[in-house]
């Protein structure tokens, strides 16, 4: 069973409890456990005690092995316990040291009077300094590397030093940097929640603040951005996330490279874009969603991700003309090893405008990963529609079509499921292809791929690859004849 949201587990012990846990409380990560830990330590005076800790684990191997593989008792004896059936079920758990070996302790045939537990006793003094001056170089390791890295993009930390989840900051980093965030101003407001543009140490940043309501796209988006080797350069790039408050009141926010030229909806109001900047945008949004599409095989590999919601608002245009693609709250992953597709339990749908005919026709088979993959490809095509309206062919002079959503002709201003049903499904209407589009060849490639991408047979459309391919080997072509 996959579980969708954090545990909250009691944190015993400075080690393992964020910021010190001033309410001896923890959350997981979605899919995390809470662990008891007991474990054999010396005290100031060389006695062994039984130390307890408790806290929270991180998902699957980096966190559950640990419960199996700690089960073995070793020479310095340790034994954690995990539970993941509810919040603070580690209160009950009482893991228990294995009893020590008889002739090892009371035997006087074993090395005489009091000879083994010396021997024992200054094995175990070398093991404990020896954990210890390990674990005070890690954390030193950990700050250094904190206070180094830049906000903006966060450098992808490796294994030994990361949430244990993949991408992004350890937890506890996430955590300070949520706290030192100043909100600037409110850029954008949904039906998630609000964006503001937020500073971070002197640097902008961008914050999505979600509703309380939207608690399932904050874990979904939360998770999918820090999976393994997530990061990409036409994706969002993800800062940190974080969820505050207590019982009734939660606030959960996600912080994000930052962009001041919005999203690609907004930016095509304004801006007419030339065929090189239009090859460009496109170009890199087919490369951030084959990123997403593609499952990366190995232990560190990366699954086969599909978003469920492009659309111009969700891709963000970078200062270098590049586009990077957002909002994951929707997102589905799969999951290789299980053949199974992972789809978060959230009640949030896809903006209906953008909804493929078989989603529309509720026809979409959930098993399949790849009908997600197309509906994807649907969307797309209509993004690129959106884009080549605001491209001009034949110089600046040449007018261009107005900004508009698609099927701005054919359906209201905020279609309902119904409006959308009659017009993609029933009477198979596509948005219209302008004459001067096909004088022009960049634009009459789109339009070409755009209507392999939109094609009513799911399977007939492109895949993100093969429309990256062939707007890489457009791109080289027009410019070997340019040279
Ligand atoms: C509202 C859609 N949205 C925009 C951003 C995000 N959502 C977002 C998604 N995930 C995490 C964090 C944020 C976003 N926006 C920017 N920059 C930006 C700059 C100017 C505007 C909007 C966004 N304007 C809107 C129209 N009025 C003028 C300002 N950067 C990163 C993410």
């Amino acid at each position: 069973m996959r579980r969708s949201r954090g545990l909250v587990c009691e944190c015993l012990g400075a080690a393992t409890c964020p910021d010190g846990a001033a309410n001896g409380t923890c959350v997981t990560q979605p899919g995390g456990y809470c662990f008891v830990a007991v474990e054999e330590v010396l005290d100031d005076s060389g006695l062994v005690v039984v130390d307890r800790t408790a806290g929270c684990l991180p998902p699957d191997e980096s966190g559950f092995m640990q419960c199996k593989s700690s089960q073995v008792p070793h020479q310095h004896p340790k034994v954690i316990e995990c539970c993941f059936e509810s919040d603070l079920c580690n209160r009950r758990l009482q893991p228990a040291l294995p009893e020590p070996p008889p002739d090892v302790t009371e035997s006087p045939g074993a090395g005489g009077a009091g000879g083994a537990p010396t021997l024992l006793l200054a094995a175990a003094l070398c093991v404990a300094l020896l954990a210890a001056l390990a674990a005070a170089l890690l954390l030193l390791r950990r700050r250094r590397r904190a206070g180094k890295r830049p906000p903006s993009p966060p450098a992808p930390l490796p294994a030994d030093a990361s949430s244990g989840s993949g991408s992004g900051l350890p937890l506890l980093v996430q955590r300070t940097v949520a706290k030192q965030i100043q909100m600037v101003e409110s850029i954008g407001k949904g039906r998630y929640g609000e964006v503001w543009l937020a500073r971070w140490r002197g640097e902008r940043v961008a914050v999505k603040v979600f509703f309380t309501t939207e608690e399932a796209s904050w874990f979904r988006e939360t998770e999918i951005y820090q999976t393994v080797l997530m990061r990409h350069e036409n994706i969002l790039g993800f800062i940190a996330a974080d969820i505050k408050g207590t019982g009734s009141w939660t606030q959960m926010l996600l912080i994000t490279d930052y962009h001041e030229n919005g999203s690609l909806h907004d930016y095509l109001q304004t801006v007419v874009l030339d065929t090189n900047s239009l090859m460009t945008m496109a170009y890199s949004i087919v490369s951030g969603l084959a990123h997403l599409h593609m499952d990366i095989f190995g232990t560190k590999g990366k699954p086969a991700i599909a978003h469920r919601d492009i659309k111009s608002k969700n891709i963000l245009v970078k200062r270098n003309g590049q586009c990077a693609i957002a909002d994951f709250g929707l997102a589905v992953r799969y999951v290789a090893q299980r053949d199974e597709v992972d789809i978060a339990p959230n009640t949030r749908v896809g903006t209906r405008r953008y909804m493929a005919p078989e989603v529309l026709d509720e026809k979409l088979d959930v098993t399949n990963f790849d009908a997600f993959k197309m509906a994807d490809m649907y969307s797309l095509g209509l993004v690129l529609w959106e884009m080549c309206r605001r491209c001009c062919s034949g110089g600046k002079a040449q007018l261009v079509e107005p900004y508009a959503l698609p099927y701005h002709e054919l359906v209201p201003p905020d279609p309902s499921f119904e409006d959308m049903h009659a017009c993609v499904v029933r009477a198979a209407r596509r948005p219209g292809v302008p004459a001067r589009w096909l004088a022009s060849e960049p634009l009459a490639a789109l339009a070409q791929l755009m209507c392999e991408c939109w094609h009513s047979s799911p399977p007939v459309r492109l895949t993100a690859l093969r429309v990256k391919k062939t707007l890489a080997k457009f791109r080289t072509e027009t410019t070997v004849k340019l040279v």
